[in-house]
Parts: structure tokens; C-alpha cells; sequence
């Protein structure tokens, strides 16, 4: 699968400084290094900040998401976030652990990974699964993407009409699912 693909999106977030920079800072450094590899970024979200989630579990999050287009893989385009996230000081300790940036691949035009019946697999995982088990291939869309308002928001600022490939709703539709104050906290910056 090699051709240029629309509505790519990258879910951005940390929630650490990083060498003196504060979050935002970090997620606009790392929006330039994506850039610099080659990567078409065709729009950029409002920068929010969001509760951790777990509740609890760390300092709030400043998340964005950003629109692009890549000639590379989906498997690729995951190597380079990986490559950026290292740049960025990341260290994989802990599942869900705090972060200096954390860059997501949630979706890849209308893929998906690695084929219907594992995708479905890892949506439906029971809640507590999902804290355990980390999937070892990549997994598209990103199978927790509807829960997720730190995600949803963002995303329907560059991409609302974007339509989920297996759940056929747009991320307005799957936005509006979620509870109200799960949405109401997620707040401009
Ligand atoms: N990312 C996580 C875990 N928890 N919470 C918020 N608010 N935003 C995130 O991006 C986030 C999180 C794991 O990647
Ligand atoms: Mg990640
Ligand atoms: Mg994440």
C-alpha cells in the first residue's frame, strides 16, 4: 500500500516538560520534526488541555491533533512517530505512564489494520484488558479512538467528517456519544 492518502490523522500528546519546554512547546517542536521527515501536514487542531486519563494518574495533558499526508506505509509513518518520540526524550516505562510526547497514529485514511477480525478484537477488549495488553502490530483505526473525547475533540477540528471504516459513523456522530462533561473537559488552551 504505497500511494498519497488524505485524512491521516495524528493524535498528539504529552503531559511532561521536556528540557525546559512545557507541553504545547514540545508538541509544536515535534509538529516541525514531522515536517522536516517529510510528512505533509495539512492542518493542525487548537491545542486543549485534558485530564489524564486514568483520572489520577499523572499531570493534565496538552493534546492536538494534526491532519496529514505521508507517501509511506502505515507501518512506515509508525517507525518515524517512534523515531520522534525518542528525539523528544520518550521513554517507553509504563502502559498509559506520563509523557513527554506521545504521537498516535489514529487513522490511515479508510485502512483497516491488520485486517477486520483482529481490529475488532482489540475494540471490543474488556476495560480491564486494555490496561494489561498492548497490542504488537499496529492496529488501525486506533481501536480506542471513540471512547476517547482527548482524542475526538481535536480531531473533529480538522477532520469532522472523517468516517470511521468498521463503525461507519463520522467523528462528529462518535463525538457526540460521548458524556457531556467528558467533552466539556477538554478546553482550548
Ligand atoms: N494518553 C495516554 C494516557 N492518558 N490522557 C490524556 N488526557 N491525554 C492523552 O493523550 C493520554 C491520556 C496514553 O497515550
Ligand atoms: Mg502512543
Ligand atoms: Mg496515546
Amino acid at each position: 500500500m504505497r500511494n498519497i492518502t488524505s485524512e491521516s490523522v495524528i493524535a498528539l500528546g504529552a503531559n511532561l516538560n521536556l528540557r525546559g519546554d512545557g507541553p504545547k512547546v514540545t508538541l509544536e517542536k515535534a509538529l516541525d520534526a514531522l515536517k522536516r521527515q517529510g510528512v505533509v501536514i495539512r492542518a493542525v487542531s487548537r491545542f486543549f488541555e485534558t485530564p489524564c486519563f486514568p483520572a489520577g494518574a499523572g499531570p493534565d495533558y496538552v493534546n492536538a491533533a494534526a491532519l496529514i499526508e505521508t507517501e509511506k506505509t502505515p507501518s512506515e509513518l509508525l517507525h518515524l512517530l517512534h523515531e520522534v518520540e525518542k528525539e523528544f526524550g520518550r521513554k517507553r516505562i509504563q502502559r498509559w505512564g506520563m509523557r513527554t510526547l506521545d504521537l498516535d497514529l489514529v487513522c490511515f485514511g479508510d485502512g483497516v489494520l491488520p485486517d477486520r477480525t483482529e481490529y475488532e478484537r482489540w475494540r471490543t477488549l474488556p476495560q480491564d484488558d486494555q490496561m494489561q495488553r498492548a497490542p504488537d502490530q499496529l492496529i488501525l483505526p486506533h481501536p480506542r479512538l471513540q471512547d476517547r473525547a482527548f482524542v475526538l475533540v481535536p480531531m473533529a477540528d480538522i477532520a469532522p467528517d472523517w468516517e470511521h471504516p468498521v463503525l461507519g459513523q463520522s467523528v462528529r456522530e462518535m463525538l457526540a456519544q460521548l458524556p457531556a462533561d467528558e467533552i466539556a473537559s477538554v478546553t482550548p488552551l
